[in-house]
């Protein structure tokens, strides 16, 4: 039998958003163990290392839109697209490692544009989108769902050189609290499905889980996971930029990733937001390395 091949990429990116630290994400979650837990799993585990991303003494201010380092984000992501087209073209599981979510705007553009009929789940405290016009940061890492749908500032929009990622009813977003106004009235007005917190209290997140399988198996082909860190509860993942009490349990979130596992519908992820500068003894890294490694297939017995 042929071995599963995991590609790993790291994204030290730290300028879709003004929290130092995240850039160090990648080197955080390698240092959980992240290699030796999945060559466990009987997986072929290729770590192609950190794409180069600037720093932010170097990231240049060009002054025509209110969108922090823009130049420098457009050009990591264009770069990040390339190495994920190249890992699907190679028949592996991409499993890109951050870095703040402003990465998911590169990831998205290398998976769709291989993988026609996509969906994207959206595991997150925050919608992301936003554009320029409703952002209230001018921080990019808050508005990557919104480009991908093809909505925002044309340079994020036309990553890959192609324009939409994924449909809007494509899109399933999990563990939703910290909602801006604009982002409320896209989700609205695009019909985007959103499990926010209240449902989950409401449904529980088995049921949560089922649904979201359900509607991606019943539209899509293939599946994107982007987890943003931030989604669990800051107590059991403390090291993030953008905190948000009310999150989603460790438990919970082993419970999502078992379920993606069982339905085989993931085919590519990212693991985001990682802030090992704020976070407690590396605990939101071994977090991330115990999450991907349900999602790829470890079982408790
Ligand atoms: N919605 C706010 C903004 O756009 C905060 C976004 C924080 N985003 C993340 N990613 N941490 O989910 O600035
Ligand atoms: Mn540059
Ligand atoms: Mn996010
Ligand atoms: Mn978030």
């Amino acid at each position: 039998m042929k071995k599963k091949q995991v590609s790993i990429i790291g994204v030290p990116m730290d300028l879709g958003q003004t929290r130092r630290g995240v850039d160090m994400g990648p080197s955080a979650i390698r240092y959980g163990g992240l290699y030796e837990r999945l060559t466990d799993l009987g997986y072929t585990v290729h770590d192609k290392g950190d794409i180069t991303v600037d720093i932010l003494e170097n990231a240049e201010q060009s002054g025509t839109s209110n969108l922090k380092n823009l130049e420098s984000v457009t050009e990591a992501s264009e770069c990040l697209a390339k190495k994920i087209e190249q890992i699907i073209t190679d028949g592996h599981f991409p499993l890109v490692l951050g870095g703040d979510h402003s990465i998911a705007l590169g990831t998205l553009a290398g998976v769709a544009k291989k993988h026609k009929n996509l969906g994207v789940i959206w595991y997150d405290a925050h919608g992301d989108l936003n554009t320029p016009d409703t952002s209230p940061s001018g921080n990019i890492h808050g508005m990557p769902l919104a480009a991908s749908i093809g909505i925002g500032h044309s340079a994020l929009i036309n990553i890959g050189g192609f324009s939409p990622k994924v449909k809007p009813e494509h899109v399933v977003i999990i563990g939703a609290r910290d909602l801006d106004a604009g982002e409320r009235k896209l989700i609205k007005e695009k019909g985007i499905k959103v499990y926010t917190m209240h449902e989950i209290d409401r449904l529980g997140m088995s049921a949560v889980m089922r649904k979201t399988i359900d509607y991606l198996r019943e539209r899509t082909e293939f599946v994107h996971l982007s987890l943003d860190l931030d989604g669990l509860d800051p107590t059991e993942a403390p090291g993030v930029g953008t905190p948000v009490a009310g999150g989603l349990s460790y438990r919970e979130s082993h419970l999502a990733m078992e379920m993606l596992e069982e339905s085989s519908i993931i085919t590519s992820a990212e693991f985001v937001e990682v802030n090992p500068i704020l976070d407690e003894k590396n605990k939101t890294g071994a977090a991330a390395v115990a999450l991907i490694a349900s999602l790829l297939g470890e079982k408790l017995l």
